[in-house]
């Protein structure tokens, strides 16, 4: 596949998954509106139609909660293909969604869309709701998942994290009690071959906190504690505090001040706080367990993202580059979602292994950010190989770019186009 058959292939798949105002991740595996999947998908759909993807972002924030919460999947249509579906979360919400959230890349989304259009011709007022949207989430997020004021939230189910069976969770995720949970069936399984998705042991327990939680009747203002699984992702926490710098940035130029300074004064102070996950042994940062106060030993790609928010220079970044630079070494199709000498990797099971076009590019931001061109460059061309190998795919086997989970995947697509746009990687891929 050149680089033209690349780009038609991808723009395809965003069509094929248009419902009009929505996009699906893709059909039949995930049937509705999913949270960071359409802010990212609305990066690539700009190239198509700028107006459209101001209304993928739009109707994800028509369904932010009263509280501020912006859920992780809206069910816009019924599919009983997916489970749990609206039945099984009971938000009521009066166009149902799930109860808990997704990694907030929205506000970066939001000032590329921004900084994208024809400044005689941008969508300010649009804009101006959003990111006003989008700080009450953020709100949120520091208020019902930090409320101890540490500079740091927690996620309190590994859905949240969008890393669902990371290894990271492992430990925290043992501890949850599932006594009396309710018989379920998945169905992920009869979309994806079993080998390629989270086991029973997982998705028990990510049944036991969705009832958990059900049974507080979703208030978030009693969640955080009551939570048998509690835990602070490094990775998260930079992609929040990467879109609270870029929503104060917006709010800077829109005219708002006041909001600017007020959030980037508590971005600097959760950046202070990001340095209490810094992993001194696997020389980059790692999770930890709020409810033992325990550091989690697992070196993830989320334990990498923090590139999004390490200023140049920073003592760090050399640690994480050289990180990297190593797992590319032992598996060239995008980064691994685990350390692939952990005795945990698995190239196949999704979270445990396998890149993700989305994940790379959010290193590919940060390293952009942090001077690391080379290595950007690198990342972007490992993604491309993918595509060039298998299609637009869910997730890839890190070793051999084999395609894995769901097929003519929206994310993969949108990343696809952004990654076509960027300078230099055409001529990378075809030197
Ligand atoms: C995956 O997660 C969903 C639950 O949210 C699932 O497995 O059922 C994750 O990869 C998540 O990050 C992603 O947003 C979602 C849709 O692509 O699928």
């Amino acid at each position: 596949m050149n680089t033209e058959d690349m780009l038609q292939e991808a723009e395809r798949i965003l069509r094929l998954n248009d419902k009009g105002h929505y996009t699906v991740p893709t059909h039949g595996l995930y049937p509705f509106q999913w949270n960071w999947d359409s802010c990212l998908t609305a990066l690539g759909q700009f190239r198509l139609s700028p107006d459209r993807a101001w209304t993928e972002v739009e109707t994800l924030m028509a369904h932010q909660w009263p509280d501020g919460m912006v859920p992780h999947i809206v069910f816009h249509e019924r599919d009983e293909g997916y489970f749990p579906g609206p039945d099984v979360w009971q938000t009521g919400r009066p166009t149902p969604t799930s109860g808990i959230t997704q990694p907030p890349v929205l506000g970066m989304v939001l000032e590329q869309l921004f900084l994208r259009e024809d400044p005689d011709h941008r969508s300010e007022s649009r804009c101006r709701s959003l990111v006003q949207a989008a700080a009450r989430w953020h709100d949120w997020f520091y208020r019902c998942r930090d409320p101890q004021g540490t500079g740091v939230v927690a996620l309190l189910h590994p859905w949240e994290s969008g890393r669902d069976n990371s290894c990271d969770w492992d430990d925290a995720l043992a501890q949850v009690p599932t006594e009396g949970i309710s018989p379920y069936q998945r169905k992920d399984i009869t979309h994806v071959d079993a080998s390629q998705r989270p086991t029973a042991f997982e998705y028990d327990r990510y049944v036991a906190l969705l009832e958990c939680f059900r049974a507080l009747k979703w208030d978030n203002t009693l969640l955080h504690d009551a939570s048998p699984f509690q835990v602070v992702d490094p990775g998260f926490n930079a992609i929040l505090i990467h879109s609270e710098l870029a929503l104060s940035r917006l709010a800077d130029q829109l005219g708002d001040s006041a909001l600017a300074h007020r959030l980037s004064e508590r971005a600097a102070r959760s950046i202070g706080a990001m340095d209490t996950l810094w992993h001194g042994d696997l020389k980059q940062y790692a999770c930890l367990n709020r409810r033992t106060g325990q550091r989690v030993n697992s070196a993830s790609v989320g334990g990498l993202l923090p590139l999004l928010v390490l200023p140049q220079g920073h003592e760090h970044v050399a640690d994480l580059s050289i990180r990297l630079t190593d797992w590319l070494d032992k598996a060239p199709f995008g980064v691994c979602s685990m350390d692939p000498l952990d005795m945990r990797f698995d190239g196949k099971r999704y979270w445990r292994g396998p890149s993700w076009l989305i994940v790379n590019f959010l290193l590919i931001t940060g390293l952009r950010q942090c001077g690391e061109t080379e290595l950007a460059h690198r990342v972007v061309q490992a993604s491309l190989q993918c595509i060039q190998k298998s299609g637009c795919s869910e997730y890839y086997h890190p070793m051999t770019g084999e395609a894995l989970g769901g097929g003519t995947f929206t994310w993969t697509a949108a990343m696809v186009i952004e990654f076509l746009n960027m300078d230099a990687s055409q001529a990378l891929l075809t030197a």
